[in-house]
């Protein structure tokens, strides 16, 4: 059987016969033979050549063969810049790593991103101008970190990283450490990236809150982890921060809770490391909120898409008011956004708001909850130390401390309030318990949130620096504040949300709605901030009566969860682990159980989520000399 394939065969041995027919004397046969040698032959030759020329690219560079036989611009040295033949032939010089400023030290451990960058080989191309630019950057950054850093009265850490020499308070503040290593565990567990940990239940919560966002209990860890030396947990959460923190997010936020959380949380992690990671992280989100300062005022709305940029005021929120506590505590985190974008816009918003404050007119010297942010009037004449209004005053009093003490404004602002607050809301209980009632129009309502027990150390901490005559009454009107809301920690040890002074009760809440407990920081807060004034031991014993309640009535199986009522001693749980649990009450425990040193108060503010903000000294930065100075380890 003929293929096809085999008679077209055929036919071209028939026409290269007949070409061969026509030389004389060479049969066709023979001739063929000889060609078909040869053609074998230099088909060898070549694929040798080839062979070996390939060969050539594998020899090292110092050879000679090869440069002889490849062009010079693949095995030379890059040579940059059009200057004289000697120049050229210098191979670039890799530009000399800058001294890091003496005590600037990458942080516990770690080589930082910066200086990994300033140490990588330039080259020639695009990419290197762009490499050189960002080294510039780098060094830049570099140098204002380092200027911050020399700026610091003390070692951030301290002599010991805060370890107390008594051994007593030694054990107490590892069980503390313990506390958090056990809620930082069974949150990665059972609700890594989400929001909160459910503890019972063992998974993730989201919420609404931050608009899309995630990894709330991680931002707000970072900086507990980190001064507690939990080292393993701490690399977790900032590698969850470098890899998986979405800041494209387009969900409807709380402009606060994302300032306080977020800013502050990326703020504080930066400042104690160094990390250019945060910084960067922190800039990004800085400039999502800024819409929300888009109203006829200039005061933020209290909701913001973190895509569009679009804000609105909370439904609840009478006639479209924006609430003090939200739009007043966004001051010392917004600064820091200037000062690290050297961008003053973030500072001019909140002076904006400041502004507007200090212009307008106050029942009393009082300052109501809610504003509108479209006329600039107060909606409605309720005031309170505690929700609502709380964070405000705070936020004053530590502008002032954040400021070196230059920001005049604030501290008027802040002794200014304080007075109307003690002529008009500070009571003395029939059993002798000083509390804060809230105002309503003029009418007192005698109860105080858990929140406004905060107010304690806030007084403490701005004793001080009120009118000499003043500052032992401050003192003591903070140590009164603290012993009541302690006193509201009972029967359990735990205090209820909000406690009353009427009815025959002695800082109790009367109202079952009232009696939960959600794992709150501000009466241990104070206890903190008072031990740290005093050194009157009390404090820390209150303390520790709250960690031996905290294991009693909120730790469960996979974690820590709030209590539905503070009365009883069958615990009824919440399943949620608050992420300012994390942030804050197991870090002013750990403070009250260190020394000092760890985190003083002569260079650090806390936010209001107790993220720590370096105090910024002006005078100190723009000097020249800082970048050499150093505060000993
Ligand atoms: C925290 O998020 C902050 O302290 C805020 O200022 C008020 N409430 C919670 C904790 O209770």
């Amino acid at each position: 059987l003929q293929t096809p394939a085999s008679l077209s065969i055929t036919s071209s041995q028939e026409k290269v016969s007949m070409v061969f027919r026509k030389l004389p004397g060479v049969s066709a046969s023979g001739m063929g033979l000889r060609l078909s040698q040869k053609f074998v032959f230099l088909l060898f030759l070549s694929g040798l050549v080839t062979l070996c020329f390939g060969a050539l690219f594998f020899l090292p560079d110092s050879v000679r063969l090869k440069r002889i036989f490849l062009s010079k611009t693949e095995t030379q040295p890059v040579t940059v810049g059009s200057g004289s033949e000697n120049d050229a032939r210098e191979p670039l010089k890799r530009p000399k790593d800058p001294e890091p400023p003496r005590g600037m030290t990458p942080a516990r451990g770690e080589t930082s991103t910066k200086l990994k960058n300033l140490s990588r080989k330039p080259t020639v191309s695009r990419e290197a101008t762009e490499e050189r630019l960002a080294a510039g950057k780098a060094l830049e950054d570099f140098t204002l970190y380092g200027k911050f850093k020399g700026c610091l009265l003390k070692p951030p850490l301290g002599r010991d990283s805060g370890r107390p020499a008594d051994p007593e308070t030694n054990e107490r503040r590892e069980k503390v450490k313990e506390m958090m290593k056990f809620s930082w565990d069974n949150y990665k567990s059972y609700a890594w990236g989400k929001n909160e940990l459910r503890p019972l239940t063992r998974n993730g919560h989201i919420g609404n809150m931050f608009g899309g966002l995630r990894g709330a209990s991680i931002i707000d860890s970072l900086d507990t982890l980190y001064i507690m030396g939990l080292m393993e947990e701490y690399n977790d959460a900032k590698e969850w921060v470098q890899t998986s923190l979405d800041l494209n997010s387009n969900g409807e936020a709380s402009l606060f809770e994302v300032n306080i959380r977020y800013v502050g949380g990326l703020l504080a992690a930066y400042y104690l490391t160094g990390e250019e990671m945060y910084k960067s992280k922190v800039m990004e989100l800085g400039e999502k909120l800024l819409p929300a300062f888009n109203t006829p005022t200039g005061i933020p709305r209290g909701v913001i898409n973190l895509g569009s940029g679009t804000s609105w005021s909370w439904g609840w929120a009478s006639a479209g008011s924006s609430i003090l506590a939200e739009f007043g505590t966004l001051h010392l985190e917004f600064v820091h956004l200037s000062e690290l974008s050297r961008n003053p816009i973030y500072t001019e918003k909140v002076m904006n708001i400041r502004k507007l404050l200090n212009k307008i007119e106050k029942p009393h010297g009082l300052y109501p909850n809610f504003l509108s942010p479209v006329s600039g009037n107060w909606v409605q004449h309720h005031v309170s130390i505690g929700g609502l209004g709380d964070s405000f005053y705070e936020y004053l009093i530590k502008s002032y401390l954040m400021s070196d003490k230059t920001d005049e404004d604030a501290k008027k602002m802040y002794y200014g309030a304080l007075e109307a607050i003690e002529a008009n809301l500070v009571q003395k209980s029939p059993g002798g318990l000083t509390y804060m009632a809230e105002w309503r129009g003029g009418i007192l309502d005698h109860k105080m949130g858990h929140l406004a027990c905060f107010s304690g150390g806030m007084i403490g901490i701005g004793a001080d620096d009120g009118a000499p005559e003043k500052r032992q009454h401050f003192l003591d009107l903070a140590a009164e504040i603290t012993h009541t809301c302690h006193e509201s920690y009972t029967p359990t040890k735990l205090g209820p949300e909000a406690f009353r002074f009427d009815g025959g009760g002695e800082a109790t809440a009367t109202r079952l709605s009232d009696r939960y407990y959600i794992l709150r920081p501000e009466v241990i807060e104070s206890y903190m901030y008072m031990w740290r004034l005093t050194h009157d031991p009390k404090y820390r014993e209150w303390g520790w009566e709250a960690v031996e309640a905290l294991e009693q009535h909120c730790r469960v199986e996979s974690g820590f969860s709030g209590i539905r009522d503070v009365y009883s001693m069958t615990a009824s749980h919440d399943n949620m682990q608050q992420s300012f649990f994390l942030s804050e009450t197991l870090k002013y425990l750990y403070l009250l159980f260190s020394d000092d040193d760890l985190l003083p108060l002569e260079d650090w503010v806390f936010n209001t989520e107790a993220h720590p903000l370096p105090i910024i000294r002006k005078s100190c930065m723009q000097d020249e000399a800082t970048l050499g100075k150093t505060v000993s380890e």
